[in-house]
């Protein structure tokens, strides 16, 4: 009788432990149990891409990740083919401008998540409706190759007007904001400080001075590092990266203002894999995830509390109050208005 009572006493007490240790156990346990695989579009730079999909992989080990890297303004162009059937569960990266012209388009997927709490700025940085939330932040600056302004008395751009220099005819390169991203970043950023009338004025004479437009908005870097123009307009972290490649080069910022991104993400609406696209989205806003992004070259400050920015820097400018919200819902009319009226996006540079 003894012996029944002590054996019924030990299960339920080993019973009561193991309750109490799955309720201590800490979030996002069930790792090994979320299997099958994630379709991503990616936008950011593809070592980024490569080392989040291995990153992700390695916390959920039966979760295969496809990756495509596109830039904005392609992967726009993707989704809006593809709206009666989704390949992509999820897009992460590339400014919201593109986040939110997908919203208005009803591409995403709406998504509220207690993850989300931990956005340090929600105003700017979560879409109200929650439909994309802000991944990183990062300003535009200019890129100088250094021997070309060695040979031109160590100038730099300093100013937006500095880049119609007549130096510069033919030795400015810029991405097309048809395809990048970074360059509708430019674009938006210049019609919100000049005023659209003047705006549009500057825009003609800028894209007169470009040698040749880019396909993605970070490859100005790299050739206005080799030496192929003497400027570019990038995103000062992109900069940063190939400055610690080592190409030769400079990175200045006008000193009027210059416009930044908040880089997005947003489940795709019709997602076939949905509950992995929540788990990518979810770990994407954690801030030790946040805190990768150097380990793959990518210096974007973080948005989420507990994540520490790798080069605080690079947003200790004079940034514009960037408007997304007009520039994500004008994003289609502007870049057809620059396309058809001042330059086309034929033959852009890979
Ligand atoms: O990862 C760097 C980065 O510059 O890539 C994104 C960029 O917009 C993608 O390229 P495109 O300009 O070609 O669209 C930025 O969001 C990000 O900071």
């Amino acid at each position: 009788m003894f012996r029944r009572r002590t054996f019924w006493l030990l299960v339920g007490l080993l019973a009561l432990m193991v309750l109490i240790l799955a309720a201590c156990a800490p979030p996002g346990g069930g790792e090994k149990e979320a299997s099958g695989e994630l379709n991503l579009l990616c936008t950011p730079q593809v070592e980024w891409c490569e080392g989040m999909k291995a990153e992700f992989e390695k916390k959920y080990p039966n979760i295969t990740v496809n990756f495509v890297r596109m830039s904005s303004g392609e992967s726009l162009t993707r989704l809006r083919n593809e709206k009666d059937n989704p390949q992509f569960d999820i897009w992460w990266g590339g400014p919201v401008d593109s986040f939110i012209a997908a919203k208005q388009e009803g591409l995403l997927e709406k998504y509220e998540t207690p993850a989300q709490d931990k956005i340090i700025n929600k105003k700017l940085m979560l879409d109200p409706d929650k439909y994309w939330a802000g991944i990183y932040v990062g300003s535009l600056g200019f890129a100088t190759n250094k021997n070309w302004s060695d040979e031109n008395g160590g100038w730099v751009p300093k100013s937006w007007d500095d880049l119609l220099d007549p130096r510069l005819k033919g030795q400015l390169m810029v991405a097309h904001p048809s395809s990048s991203g970074t360059s509708y970043t430019a674009l938006c950023t210049i019609l919100q400080i000049k005023g659209e009338e003047a705006g549009w004025e500057y825009l003609k004479q800028y894209a007169g001075q470009v040698n040749q437009f880019t396909k993605s908005g970070s490859a100005p870097a790299r050739f206005v590092g080799a030496g192929e123009a003497a400027v570019g307009v990038v995103f000062s972290h992109d900069i940063v990266k190939q400055i610690e490649n080592g190409l030769p080069l400079i990175l200045s910022f006008p000193e009027e203002g210059t416009g930044y991104e908040i880089g997005g993400m947003g489940i795709i609406k019709g997602a076939k894999n949905l509950e992995n696209a929540k788990l990518w989205y979810d770990w994407a806003l954690q801030p030790e995830t946040q805190e990768l992004g150097p380990k793959y070259g990518a210096y974007q400050a973080p948005t989420v509390e507990g994540a520490k920015p790798s080069k605080p820097e690079l947003l200790e400018v004079k940034l514009i109050d960037y408007d997304f919200e007009w520039c994500g819902k004008n994003k289609k009319a502007f870049v057809d208005r620059f396309t058809n009226e001042i330059a086309g996006a034929e033959n852009l540079k890979k």
